[in-house]
C-alpha cells in the first residue's frame, strides 16, 4: 500500500507545468497513488446547485452569463425566496445530494434582507442535515463571522485562472481582492471551495499557476471545483474552442496530486463530455460532482444519467 503522500504547499510552476504535461498514463497513474493512499474507496460527493440571485452582475467576468456587461444577461429572474431554496434543497436530498450549494451573481454581500434571507437558507440546509454552500463575490469580516455562526459549511470563491492570465478575463476585480476574500472565509472559520475555469484560452503554463497558486494556500482549499468553460452565446468568449476532455482529466489529475485530500469536485462542461471521459475523470481523482438537472443558468446531465455514470464506474455516494 502506498503511504500517504505528504501535504506540500511549496510546489512550483514547473514542477506543475511538468505534472501537466505527463505522458496521460504516467499522470493517470500517479493520480491515482495518490488518490488512493489519501482517500481510500472512490467514494463522490454530490452536490446540488441553485441560483437564488440570477443576472445583473456588476462584473465583467468574460465567461459568465450573468454579468451585465454581456448581451447574455439573464435579467427578469426574480430572486428566490426562503422557503422555496428550502424546497428545493429538500428534494435534492431526497435525489440524494449531501451538499447543497447557493449561488448569487453578487460582486459582494450587501447587509439588509437579502443577506439576512442568506443566514436563513444557511440554517435551514444545515437543519435538513446537508452541507451548505454559498457562492456570492465578496464579504466583510464581519458578514463571513455571521456566515459562520449560521453554520455555513463552505464559501466558493474561485481564483478562475493563473495571476497573469487574470486581467485578460475580469478587469473591474483584481487578484489579490480574490485572495483577500479568501483569506477572511478562513479567518471566520468557514472551509473553502475555489478552484478555476479551463479552456478560456490559457496557455498550460497558466493552468500551472492556478494550481500553484491554490496549491500555496495553506491549509489547501477543502473543495477545489474544476470547471471546463460553458461557452455561452452573448459572452465574450463565446467563440472558444470546446476543451480536449483530456485536457481536463490532466487538470483534475495534477489537482488531485498537489491537494491529496482535497475534494476535487468535476463541475461545470460535464453535459458536453462523453460517459467515458468523466469515468477517466473520477480515476484521475475528482471524488465530487455537481448532481442535479441544472448548474446556475445553465444545464447539467440529468439525475439519471450521473446514476448510471456512478454505477458504470463502480464508485459509491460518499455519505
Ligand atoms: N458572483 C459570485 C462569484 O463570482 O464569486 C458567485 C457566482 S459565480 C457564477 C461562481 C463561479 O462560477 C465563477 O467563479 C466561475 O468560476 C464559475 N462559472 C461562471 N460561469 C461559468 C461558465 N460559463 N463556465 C464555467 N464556469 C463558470
Ligand atoms: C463552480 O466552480 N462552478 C459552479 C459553482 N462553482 C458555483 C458554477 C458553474 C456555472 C456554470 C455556468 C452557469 O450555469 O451559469
Ligand atoms: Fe458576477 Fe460571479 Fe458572474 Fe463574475 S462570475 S459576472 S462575479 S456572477
Amino acid at each position: 500500500m502506498t503511504p500517504c503522500p505528504a501535504t506540500r504547499h511549496d510546489w512550483t510552476r514547473a514542477q506543475i507545468q511538468r505534472l501537466l504535461e505527463l505522458p496521460l498514463m504516467d499522470l493517470l497513474w500517479q493520480a491515482q497513488q495518490v488518490h488512493r493512499a489519501a482517500n481510500p474507496g472512490y467514494r463522490v460527493q454530490l452536490a446540488s446547485l441553485l441560483s437564488v440571485k440570477t443576472g445583473g452582475c456588476e462584473e465583467d467576468c468574460a465567461y459568465c452569463p450573468q454579468s451585465m456587461h454581456h448581451s447574455s444577461d439573464v435579467s427578469g429572474r426574480p430572486e428566490l425566496e426562503v422557503e422555496p431554496v428550502l424546497a428545493r434543497a429538500r428534494a435534492a436530498r431526497e435525489a440524494g445530494a449531501h451538499r447543497f450549494c447557493m449561488g448569487w451573481a453578487w460582486r459582494e454581500i450587501r447587509d439588509g434582507a437579502p443577506f439576512e434571507a442568506m443566514l436563513q437558507m444557511v440554517r435551514g440546509v444545515r437543519a435538513l442535515g446537508m452541507e451548505a454552500c454559498v457562492t456570492a463575490g465578496m464579504l466583510t469580516d464581519a458578514q463571513a463571522a455571521r456566515l459562520a455562526e449560521a453554520g455555513l459549511t463552505a464559501y466558493n470563491h474561485n481564483l478562475d485562472t493563473s495571476p497573469e492570465h487574470y486581467d485578460r478575463i475580469i478587469t473591474t476585480r483584481t487578484y489579490q481582492e480574490r485572495l483577500e476574500t479568501l483569506a477572511r472565509v478562513r479567518r471566520a472559520g468557514v472551509t473553502l471551495c475555489c478552484g478555476g475555469i479551463i479552456g478560456m484560452g490559457e496557455a498550460v503554463a497558466d493552468r500551472a499557476g492556478l494550481l500553484q497558486v491554490l496549491a500555496s494556500l495553506d491549509p489547501h482549499p477543502e473543495s477545489v471545483p474544476i470547471n471546463a468553460l460553458v461557452a455561452v452565446e452573448g459572452t465574450p468568449l463565446e467563440d472558444q474552442p470546446a476543451v480536449d476532455p483530456l485536457e481536463l482529466v490532466r487538470m483534475v489529475a495534477t489537482a488531485r496530486i498537489l491537494m491529496p485530500h482535497s475534494r476535487v469536485r468535476l463541475s461545470a462542461g460535464r453535459e458536453q463530455m462523453s460517459r467515458e471521459a468523466q469515468v477517466l475523470c473520477l480515476l484521475a481523482g475528482a471524488d465530487s460532482i455537481f448532481y442535479g438537472d441544472s448548474l446556475l443558468t445553465t444545464s447539467n446531465p440529468a439525475v439519471e444519467a450521473d446514476q448510471e455514470l456512478l454505477a458504470a464506474a463502480g464508485v459509491q455516494v460518499a455519505a
